[in-house]
């Protein structure tokens, strides 16, 4: 399917607000691409598909976990906003044939990340914390370092957001931590061989 179509079958299933955001994500995460060397017309597909799943009922969304081999079950006990990711991978393979797994993972991970992120994932994820319709405290900042260094801007918004998790006594998915470990990793395995 081309940007159009994918672009009309998202319409469906979200809230006006909720599609200019789609948008929002969309354009932010062409220009990461672009800056930051990933594939922008994957980059596109990524993020026009990222929160396909995002209005689901939560019934809908355990079913699906619980029958998909692929999706992690411990998913299951972590907040229920991480489910639409992992389930719009899915459908957007089965529903919408997207085949590619660089894609596919952009969309899988955008929310909870994980160790050792692609360049794509990174583009997505880290788009859809800055694109211009988000207003929180602590966005401009964000949007400022994502100029200078993408994965420097990853480990702050991680970080914010694991800081807000725990201020509301709630769980954090490993993956996130793993997430933003693995990206501290990079930092320092990058400046020892300086
Ligand atoms: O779908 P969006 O609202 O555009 O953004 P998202 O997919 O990043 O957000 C989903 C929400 O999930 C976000 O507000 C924080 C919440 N959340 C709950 N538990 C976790 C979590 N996010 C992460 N990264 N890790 C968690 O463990
Ligand atoms: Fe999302
Ligand atoms: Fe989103």
């Amino acid at each position: 399917m081309d940007r159009e179509k994918l672009l009309a079958a998202v319409k469906q299933q979200v809230t006006d607000h909720r599609y200019q955001h789609i948008l929002g994500v969309m354009e932010t995460s062409i220009q990461l691409a672009r800056q930051y060397g990933a594939n922008e017309k994957k980059a596109e597909i990524a993020a026009i598909l990222h929160d396909y799943c995002k209005f689901w009922p939560e019934d809908k969304l355990r079913k699906i976990i619980k029958r998909t081999p692929q999706i992690p079950k411990d998913l299951l006990d972590y907040d229920k906003e991480l489910w639409h990711a992992p389930v719009g991978a899915e459908v957007a393979k089965q529903e919408l044939g997207i085949q590619d797994e660089k894609i596919l993972n952009a969309i899988r991970y955008h929310t909870s990340g994980r160790e050792r992120m692609k360049k794509l994932e990174k583009v997505v994820c880290l788009a859809d914390y800055i694109e211009p319709n988000r207003i929180f405290p602590g966005v401009e900042e964000l949007r400022e370092l994502a100029k200078q260094d993408m994965d420097a801007a990853l480990i702050k918004a991680f970080g914010n957001t694991i800081t807000f998790l725990v201020n509301r006594g709630k769980k954090v998915y490993p993956l996130t931590v793993m997430a933003r470990n693995s990206l501290l990793s990079e930092k320092n395995a990058i400046r020892r061989t300086d």
